[in-house]
Parts: structure tokens; sequence; C-alpha cells
């Protein structure tokens, strides 16, 4: 028995040393000091030794199964260390490569001109106020001197929101997509006191779809109340603003216009920089392009909003940022601007 032991011994270890992987050693252990493997059957065997038989052969079982179990421990350590080395050099990293380079985000176009235009008015002291988009009917309309039946509703139909409140026929609910920023003006005029010197950036929107309107656009609003403000101030911050904004290339007028929230009303116009206002399809062939509405605000909204007057007046205007952004970088469609074309987008690197 003991001669078995030894051959024992001897197979296990060769078992053990040349085992190339964990999962192979691991068998070679189950085979051999398993429950079920040679070396427990060999001692099974041991009851049918005298005494004497058994001191002698258990004690070197005892000692060939701790040599085995030490072989097998160190044997395991050695392999695991080697599969770890070689999964690390699969996945080495070479340092020396290049990096990948993050893209670099851009400002959009129109949130460039917003900034550009509030930046040139907070020069002259305005400071930025915004309103909500979903606006009443009482703020982008009736307070701005537009009662229901009013025409120009016609010409700033929008999208009227249901609030789930049932009303007669012909009535409808209070809440609309803003048309223009000008419900801005009201909400500071009521909750500001004079002088007052604002512009209001934002999205409005409007029943509106050709090669230069879209039905979701944005504005600047501009307001300023004091005293003995005239038409010749709102000329001169309309010119400042139009200078610093196109440079000298491009020309400006005013021209006589009717809103029905301020009176005189005149419209600004920049010169058409794709065809030089010799006339083209994106200036509808008049040489100039409209840029936004303006004039002195009128006595009816000085009514509405409970502001002494004449004691304070002053002046609005209302510019389409999508506008200026078509005329400053020469876009062909404004469309183009809210589409989120990144090949078109990624032109206006700074
Ligand atoms: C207004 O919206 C007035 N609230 C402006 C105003 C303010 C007048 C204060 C007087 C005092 P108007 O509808 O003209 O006015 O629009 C102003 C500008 O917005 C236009 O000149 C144009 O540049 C731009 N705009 C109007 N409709 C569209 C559209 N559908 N798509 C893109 N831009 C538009």
């Amino acid at each position: 028995m003991l001669a078995k032991i030894e051959e024992l011994l001897e197979q296990a270890k060769l078992a053990i040393d040349s085992a190339t992987s964990v999962e192979v050693l691991y068998e070679a252990k189950v085979k051999f000091l398993g429950k079920q493997g040679s070396f427990s059957h060999l001692l099974k065997e041991m009851g049918k030794l005298t005494p004497d038989d058994r001191k002698t052969i258990g004690k070197r079982a005892n000692e060939v199964r701790d040599i085995l179990e030490g072989k097998y421990a160190v044997r395991e350590n050695l392999l695991k260390d080697q599969e770890l080395n070689s999964q690390l050099e699969a996945q080495k990293i070479d340092v020396t490569l290049p990096g990948v380079a993050p893209e670099r985000g851009v400002l959009h176009p129109l949130w460039r001109v917003t900034k550009e235009m509030c930046e040139i008015f907070s020069r002259l002291g305005f400071s930025v106020r915004t309103g909500p988009h979903i606006e009443k009917d009482f703020y982008n309309f009736d307070a701005l001197n537009i009662p229901p039946d009013h025409a120009s509703r016609d010409l700033q139909d929008t999208f009227y929101i249901n609030d789930g409140v049932d009303r007669k026929p012909g009535d409808f609910s209070p809440w609309l997509l803003r048309t223009h920023t000008s419900p801005v003006q009201i909400r500071s005029m009521l909750t500001e006191k004079p002088p007052l010197r604002i512009v209001s950036p934002g999205g409005v929107y409007r029943s509106d779809s050709d090669m230069s309107h879209a039905p979701h656009f944005h504005q600047v609003e501009g307001l300023l109340i004091d005293q003995d403000v005239s038409m010749a101030d709102l000329k001169g911050t309309l010119g400042f603003f139009a200078r610093e904004f196109f440079g000298s290339e491009v020309e400006v007028r005013l021209r006589p216009s009717y809103f029905p929230f301020v009176e005189p009303g005149a419209e600004l116009d920049a010169s058409c920089p794709f065809c030089k206002s010799k006339g083209c399809g994106m200036c509808k062939g008049s040489g100039w392009i409209e840029l936004g509405g303006c004039g002195m605000v009128h006595p009816l909204v000085f009514k509405q909003v409970e502001m002494e007057y004449p004691k304070w007046n002053g002046f609005a205007f209302g510019m389409g940022v999508d506008r200026m952004a078509v005329v400053k970088y020469g876009v062909s469609h404004i469309g183009l601007l809210t589409e989120n074309d990144l090949r078109f987008l990624g032109q206006f690197r700074p």
C-alpha cells in the first residue's frame, strides 16, 4: 500500500506540475485529492490493515496529502499570476498614441445673435427681462391696445391653447402661444417703477411659413420709459445698435408704419446684403429687409398699466432675431436656422 501511495504521489506531482491553466490544475486536484479521488479511495482501504501498518501508512498518507496540497497552492498562485499578466498584456495602453480630441461645440447662431443684441443694448443701460411663451390674451393683445375685434389680430394668428374650461360657442380660451415679445413690455410696466430700460429676448409663434417667415421665431423687445423721451432718442438708439451690429456696410432706415401700441410707429429696415439693395428673392425685390417695428409707446398703453402719462413717456421696439441672423450671416432660407443640421450649424465657429 505504501508503494501505491508513493506512486500516486508521483502521478499527482506530475499532473500538478504539468497543468497549464487553473482549470486543468483544479481537475487534477479533484482527480487525486477530491472526495471521490484516487487518494481517498486508497485511504478507504486502510481499514483492512493491521494497527501497526495503519499507523505507519496513515502517517505517510498525511504527509503525502500535505505535500500535494502545498504544491497545489503554489502552482495555483503561479498560474493565476500568469493569467492576469497575459490579460494585462492584451489590454496594454500605448500612452504615446495621440488622444481623441473631443469635438468642440459652438453657440447656436440664434443664441449668438440674441446675446450680441442684448450686449449692445446693455451698453446703453438696458437690462434683460424674460416673459412666458404661453401667454394670456390680455398681455399679448388687449393691454397692447389690440381688442378682440381688432384687424391686426389677423396678422398675428397664433396657436391657441385649450385650458379645458367649458365656454359658450364663440368664446375662446385666454391662453395662447405669444405672437411677439411685446407682452413683456406690459408685464414690466405693471411690476416695475419708471424710469425703465429693458430688453426682452425670446421665442414667439405665428401661423406663418415661407422663405423669410417661420412659425417659431425669435424677437428682442426693447422698452424705454423716462421723462421727455422723443422719437429722436429712439432713432439714435436704433442707429447706434445697427452700426454696432452690422458695421458700416449695411444701411438702415426708419419707415413710417402702424402698430396699435405705438404712436407714431415705424419699421426698421436694413439694406439687403444678398443683392446689395438691387432687389432679389430674399428682399422680395425691394432691396430692404425688415428687421423690426418700433415707435413711441401709445397713451392707451400707459392707461392700461395705470402709469402716469405724459409725466412718463417712452419708446419701444421689437426686432426679429432670425431675420438678424439671416442678414448677418447671409443665410438663404430662414428655416435652416432651426433644422438642427450640424453641417450648417458647424459653420458658425467664432
Ligand atoms: C411686432 O411683432 C411688434 N411687436 C414689434 C414692435 C415692438 C413694434 C414694439 C412696435 C413697438 P412685427 O409683426 O412686424 O412686429 O414683427 C417684428 C419682426 O419680427 C419683423 O420685422 C420680422 O423681422 C420678425 N418676424 C415677424 N414675423 C416673422 C416670422 N414669421 N418669421 C421670422 N421673423 C418674423
